[in-house]
């Protein structure tokens, strides 16, 4: 059955400064990778308080926003676009719940983490979300198509 059958959709993940400084980025990655998602766009970049404020802007209402934007951008963070059939929902899954304490142990959070407020990753939490996420984060020549042999068997 050829791929192109399939509608691939695609989310934004990002590894916080929490899991850059902690030597995090491999093993994170490699859980999305070995999962069967492909990796089609990456860049390391230290983000302004301005375009941590315009990433979380959803949560500007919050008591913790001043302080979830001064971490967001204290440090390199890694930004990705992951493709695959229902990468969306099942990157959450992979991640965990927003606090670490209550994720699940096989989770990235319930693994690795210990508090909400040094969670080491962020993932889009719906298909609207994942479009403007992307949106801020990449220019659409920055998005790379190409087929990999392991869909092949994947899919
Ligand atoms: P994310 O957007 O980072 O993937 O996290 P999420 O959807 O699981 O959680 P969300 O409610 O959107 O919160 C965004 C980030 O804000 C921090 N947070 N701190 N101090 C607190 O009570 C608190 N609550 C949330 C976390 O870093 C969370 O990932």
């Amino acid at each position: 059955l050829s791929i192109f059958f399939f509608q691939l959709e695609r989310t934004f993940i990002a590894i916080k400064p929490d899991g850059v400084q902690r030597g995090l980025i491999s093993e994170i990655m490699s859980r999305f990778e070995r999962k069967g998602f492909k990796l089609v766009a990456i860049k390391i970049t230290v983000p302004s308080k301005d375009f941590a404020q315009k990433h979380y802007h959803d949560l500007k209402t919050r008591a913790f926003f001043d302080v979830l934007c001064d971490v967001f951008s204290s440090g390199p963070v890694i930004a990705m676009v992951w493709e695959g059939e229902g990468v969306i929902k099942y990157g959450r899954k992979l991640i965990g719940a927003t606090d670490p304490q209550k994720s699940e142990p096989g989770t990235i959070r319930g693994d690795l983490a210990v508090v909400v407020g040094r969670n080491i990753i962020h993932g889009s939490d719906g298909p609207e979300t994942a479009k403007d996420e992307i949106n801020l984060w990449f220019k659409p020549e920055e998005l790379v198509n190409y087929s990999s042999n392991a869909e092949k068997w994947l899919y």
